[in-house]
């Protein structure tokens, strides 16, 4: 299977645009998935913005564990960082203005022995879709940076005036070239950092639901009316001829009545509900990562690259969906169905 690497002209020409602009910005303040801090921090950035202030935020907070989430902090801390955890559609903005404050200070303090009252300009970094611009609305106090769930709504690079002596700059998410480390790679396209479009979501739903399963059994069981034995079907039955048990996408169609005509299970339905309610939170607050960690999971992400660029008609139009694979029709519920 190929290999997922996302990194688009623009995404290129931002990091040209980044690594100029750094040198007229007083600190910097990276963003980071708080469910995933370590695949959700782009590796680039330490060469980029060496030699400037960082504040590092655990952002979505709000949508991780807690428990968890205090171990990120203690070891960033252990590494020399500020972390802040951060819910950018809820929290409080005053720890933020204090290390903002902290960070800025020295180049504020030159410039009023100066007699100058300096405007304190940060830059707001991280890859996409993590809530760089959510987080600028946040501070700002009303929506002023477009945002939108899903990766790459911003586009350029733009200035906000917080206050008389806070601007800060929102910029485009950001990737690196080449996602070496696909365990990393596949929770960037769990969490929709990556463009949904060119990857499998049929396998990428499937082992989401595995690992969260692995994480919160209960959960999400109940949030997809499956059980347990649903989530990994047994080995195809062979007496005479092959018995397929029905998989957890198509148990989760059966939960829900998602047959289409010809008693086919809507796979792509169940596997767009999978991604879209565990992005949004509605499994609970599941964390993928934890300090120390290996990946995951360290095979490829399942891309549908080849087969875009075999079927162009795959490629989804804005606002219509993928068009779904044939699938064979369904098996009365907890039946088996003849391999063909
Ligand atoms: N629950 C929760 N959702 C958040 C938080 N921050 C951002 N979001 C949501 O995450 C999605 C992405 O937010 P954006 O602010 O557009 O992300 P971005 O990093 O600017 O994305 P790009 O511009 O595409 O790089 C939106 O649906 C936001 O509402 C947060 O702290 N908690
Ligand atoms: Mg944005």
């Amino acid at each position: 299977m190929p290999e997922i690497n996302w990194y688009p002209g623009h995404m290129a020409k931002t990091r040209r645009i980044l690594s100029e602009q750094l040198k007229g910005v007083d600190a910097v303040i990276e963003l980071c998935d708080a469910r995933a801090p370590q695949a959700t921090r782009n590796p680039d950035l330490n060469y980029l913005c060496r030699g400037k202030t960082r504040i590092l935020i655990l952002n979505k907070a709000d949508l991780a564990d807690d428990a968890v989430t205090a171990r990120w902090l203690t070891h960033y801390r252990g590494m020399g960082l500020s972390p802040i955890r951060f819910n950018s559609n809820g929290s409080r903005t005053h720890d933020i203005l204090a290390s903002i404050e902290e960070a800025c200070s020295p180049a504020v303090e030159r410039m009023r022995v100066r007699g100058v009252n300096k405007t304190a300009r940060l830059m707001v970094i991280g890859i996409p879709n993590v809530g760089k611009s959510t987080f600028i609305n946040r501070i700002f106090g009303r929506s002023v940076a477009q945002a939108g769930d899903r990766p790459g709504v911003t586009r350029t690079n733009q200035w906000v005036k917080v206050g008389p002596y806070l601007e800060l700059l929102d910029t485009p998410g950001m990737l690196w070239p080449k996602l070496s480390d696909q365990g990393d790679a596949r929770l960037l396209a769990y969490l929709g950092s990556i463009r949904d479009e060119i990857l499998d979501s049929e396998g990428l739903a499937v082992d989401l639901v595995k690992l969260l399963f692995s994480l919160a059994p209960d959960a999400v069981c109940a949030r997809f009316h499956i059980t347990p034995d649903d989530i990994n079907p047994p080995e195809p039955e062979y007496d005479g001829e092959y018995h397929e048990s029905p998989t957890v996408l198509d148990r989760i169609c059966l939960g829900r009545g998602w047959l289409l005509s010809g008693g086919r299970a809507d796979i792509a339905r169940a596997s767009a509900l999978v991604l879209d309610e565990f992005r949004a939170g509605l499994i609970g607050k599941v964390s993928l990562q934890r300090p120390g960690d290996q990946a995951v999971n360290a095979a490829p992400v399942p891309v549908l690259q080849a087969e875009l660029d075999e079927r162009p008609e795959m490629r989804r139009q804005p606002g219509k969906a993928r068009p779904s694979r044939p699938r064979r029709p369904m098996p009365p519920q907890g039946g088996k169905r003849p391999r063909r």
